[in-house]
């Protein structure tokens, strides 16, 4: 087996449709794999589209066609040998032709495709061309031919088995993308291919780690096959009859893989080689890791449950939303990948929801998960819409699953299919869609036929849902008692208060808007004046009355600043407030609620979006709140029969003992009463410890805070709203130090200050802080570390109140503007 890559030497050019003059019969390098933006951007043609308004000038690439065309020099096929080329991905409605001759036609991201070229194949030199039609338009003629069906956006991307959020979301841009986007190579090979591998990977009752390979091997020549597994230095081989074999390698005592928090992820290698006449022809590697998982569901007084269990420990679901990294897909590179699921992992998650209206993952996001203990939830990708389950539809749909079931299977990582998203409350509880079916088709038998069918047979390793939300039988999808559930009343019409009306088994989705950090939004926004409602900054505002809700969402909390410097400040600390409200939350019913998956973590784009990490790779201040809220042990205060109730959460594997000290006192210091308390929470669980009347009577709600602290954690608890309150604007005093590499900002509290923040990126676009959202009583200090490369003429900045900001500043705003 020989594989050439054929990344070299294409060209692209429009090749209908509205493109401008200068393109006109002009021929650009192109990447493979890339995109047209990129290739356009490349070479000058277009502005960089996440730019200012550049999306809205852009319009006109919606309906243009291309072509990629590359030249390659091969020799012509032997009398018995295979040569294909092979697509492991294109974007999206192509017509391949090699030397002339159209090999065929796809339609889909979702897959690969293997075309056969022994007839077209020439000695030499060779032309390949694959011309893509704009996916737009081909989206429009498809639905024309499939029937209309309710979607939550404008274009009809439920008609085209293409990244539903290419064609624009509450947070992303309208741009498709086109082009090959996957690698393509040559595979020439005259005895036999590996054609499948999937290695089924499970731990027996004893300890024993299975691996049931299940290969499918394509012939060319009839030679004696055997197919050889080996694991960690285990083998067994079997011989091949027919086109199948299925080996079992046994490893007794199997090191466990577990999620990040609950023990170490043990990677071990497994190899498939296909031997003829004792000669290897072709191999296959991965690394497995040994697990169980499963999802209880089990119905209990109340309703379903909807319970992690791995490796037979029950797993409190701490994570987020997943969506493309960058919505021009291929220059997400394996670091940035790291990078980004790092950072999940920095914010004490152990689980990512890779979101139905993105893509299947792609190697390298799975790689990293399995290195790290992240738990991967897959949709399939349907979202937020109703779709046609008649041809051509119909095929895509299951030649994409298969193809992917099979790819992911052996990913330790990944612990759950899941059918859609909200596609089932888009039937049931969504305002005309019901009704505007008229009985055409709408996805169902998607999630409740064809796709657990295809899992059953093809990873019966896993669990596999539905839909999220969902709920059994015929009961609302989004029923807070049953299975998995999505808030968003909170955010669309209710203050994040509300978090509080609902106890879940499962929070799927939740979240809060906030602006991206400074940086990120100064580089890419730059109307002058940058107001809420400038041009750009509006363009970069996708959600429905999305400033609206930021602005109602906050008016309870803080004044709603009219300086655009203050406003996003304190939109960004109340999404960091809201989110980790509702994480807090939803943790202290352990084991009721069984998880937490804030929407969302990513961006794919610079945008006022419900993201914790910004475009650029920058944490917002949600970021910081996350990281706290999912830590490990968590004190919260939560009503409980009436009464404020001190929450102890221990997410760890030792109990959690020592004494907890809480104080009511005035914000500039007096203390007004004390109270200790032992404490002793069992491991992975969750303890309620009454808080005496006298913590919890202040005598001026204004001025006085409660601490509850245990074990370097502290809880703050304030008896009003922050405008309310009656902070001192100027409560601290800083020094900044220049250290080996950043600086260190110590902060001393003159008064009580709330939420300290230090938006470094502000002096430097690599500064990145440790901390952020530390509250200070009056007296105590705090250090912050900034990392940074940056020489600052005036490190003073750094302690400047525009960028060392706290709740303080956001409430008492007027009294202290921005420029001193
Ligand atoms: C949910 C998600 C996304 C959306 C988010 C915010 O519906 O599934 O479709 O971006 O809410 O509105």
């Amino acid at each position: 087996m020989t594989r050439t890559t054929l990344h070299e030497g294409w060209r692209l050019r429009a090749d209908g449709g509205p493109a401008p003059d200068v393109l006109a019969g002009r021929d650009i390098p192109a990447q493979v794999p890339g995109s047209t933006h990129l290739d356009l951007m490349a070479a000058g043609l277009i502005p960089d589209p996440y730019l200012d308004s550049n999306e809205a000038s852009l319009t006109w690439m919606h309906r243009v066609d291309w072509q990629y065309t590359t030249a390659f020099q091969t020799s012509a096929p032997g009398v018995d040998e295979r040569v294909e080329l092979v697509f492991d991905g294109i974007d999206t409605i192509a017509t391949i032709a090699l030397n002339g001759v159209v090999l065929g036609r796809t339609a889909n991201m979702h897959r690969g495709y293997r075309f056969d070229v022994r007839d077209c194949l020439r000695e030499g030199h060779n032309e390949l061309t694959v011309t893509l039609a704009a996916a737009l338009t081909y989206a429009e003629q498809a639905e024309s031919q499939l029937g209309w069906r309710q979607r939550a956006y404008p274009h009809p991307y439920n008609a085209i088995r293409k990244m539903a959020c290419s064609f624009g979301w509450d947070w992303g841009p309208d741009l498709q993308t086109a082009g090959i986007w996957k690698p393509v190579r040559l595979e020439r090979w005259d005895t036999a291919r590996l054609a499948q591998v999937r290695p089924l990977v499970t731990v027996d009752a004893d300890g024993t780690g299975r691996v049931d390979v299940h290969l499918d091997v394509e012939r060319a020549a009839d030679r004696d096959y055997i197919a050889v597994v080996t694991v960690d230095g285990r083998e067994e081989r079997t011989a091949v009859s027919g086109n199948a074999a299925h080996v079992t390698v046994l490893v007794p005592d199997a090191r466990l893989w577990w999620p990040v928090g609950y023990g170490e992820q043990p990677l071990y290698e497994l190899t498939v080689t296909l031997l003829a006449d004792a000669e290897p022809v072709d191999t296959d590697r991965r690394r497995i890791g040994f697990r169980t998982v499963a999802v209880d569901t089990e119905p209990d007084g109340t309703g379903t449950p909807f319970v992690f269990v791995v490796n037979g420990t029950r797993v409190f679901a701490k994570g987020a939303n997943w969506i493309p990294d960058d919505h021009l897909l291929t220059r997400v590179t394996p670091e940035r990948l790291a990078r980004r699921i790092d950072q999940a992992v920095g914010a004490n998650m152990n689980m990512l929801r890779i979101w139905g209206g993105g893509i299947y993952e792609t190697d390298d996001f799975y790689a990293a998960c399995d290195e790290r203990g992240v738990l991967v939830w897959q949709d399939f990708p349907f979202a937020c819409a109703f779709y046609a389950e008649e041809e051509p539809l119909r095929s895509e749909v299951e030649a994409e699953a298969r193809e992917n079931i099979t790819r992911l299977v052996a990913r330790p990582s990944l612990v759950l299919w899941n059918g859609n998203n909200e596609n089932l409350p888009a039937y049931t509880d969504w305002e005309g869609w019901q009704e505007a079916l008229d009985g055409r088709s709408w996805g169902l038998g998607y999630y409740t036929e064809l796709l657990p069918a295809l899992v059953t047979a093809l990873d019966p390793t896993r669990p596999y849902a539905p839909g999220s939300p969902y709920s059994p039988g015929d009961l609302p999808p989004n029923d807070a008692l049953y299975g998995t559930r999505h808030e968003w009343d909170v955010w669309n019409m209710l203050d994040y208060t509300h978090y509080r009306d609902h106890i879940p088994r499962f929070c799927a989705e939740f979240g809060f808007q906030g602006p991206p950090t400074w940086a990120t939004l100064t580089r890419w926004i730059r109307d002058q004046p940058l107001t809420p409602t400038s041009p750009a900054f509006l363009l970069h505002q996708k959600a429905g009355d999305g400033n609206g809700k930021l602005d109602r969402g906050l008016a309870p909390h803080l004044p709603v600043p009219d300086d655009f410097e203050q406003w996003h400040w304190a939109t960004q600390l109340n999404q960091a407030r809201a989110v980790a409200f509702g994480v807090e939350h939803f943790r202290s019913w352990w084991p009721y609620t069984a998880g937490a998956l804030v929407w969302q973590l990513n961006d794919c784009w610079p945008v006022t979006s419900w993201a914790a990490v910004d475009s650029d790779e920058r944490p917002k201040p949600l970021y910081y709140a996350l990281k706290h809220a999912f830590a490990p042990r968590l004190l919260t205060v939560q009503p409980r029969h009436g009464r404020p109730t001190l929450v102890a959460v221990n997410d760890h594997d030792q109990p959690w003992t020592g004494t907890v000290r809480a104080a009511r006192q005035t914000l500039t210091g007096d203390l007004l009463a004390t109270v200790e308390m032992p404490l002793d929470v069992a491991p992975r669980s969750v303890a309620l410890l009454d808080l005496t009347d006298d913590l919890l009577t202040p005598v001026d709600p204004r001025s006085e805070v409660l601490t509850v602290a245990a074990g370097g954690i502290r809880v703050h608890h304030q008896f009003a709203e922050d405008r309310d309150l009656a902070y001192d604007p100027t409560p601290f005093t800083a020094e900044v130090t220049r250290v080996t590499g950043g600086y260190q900002v110590e902060v001393r509290a003159t008064s009580y200050v709330r939420d300290l923040a230090l938006l470094a990126d502000k002096v430097a676009p690599d500064a990145v802080v440790d901390d952020m959202l530390v509250s200070l009583l009056a007296g105590e200090t705090h250090t912050f570390t900034v990392r940074s490369a940056a020489s600052l003429a005036d490190s003073s900045a750094l302690r400047h109140p525009r960028v060392l900001r706290s709740a303080n500043a956001a409430a008492r705003a007027e009294e202290r503007p921005d420029k001193d």
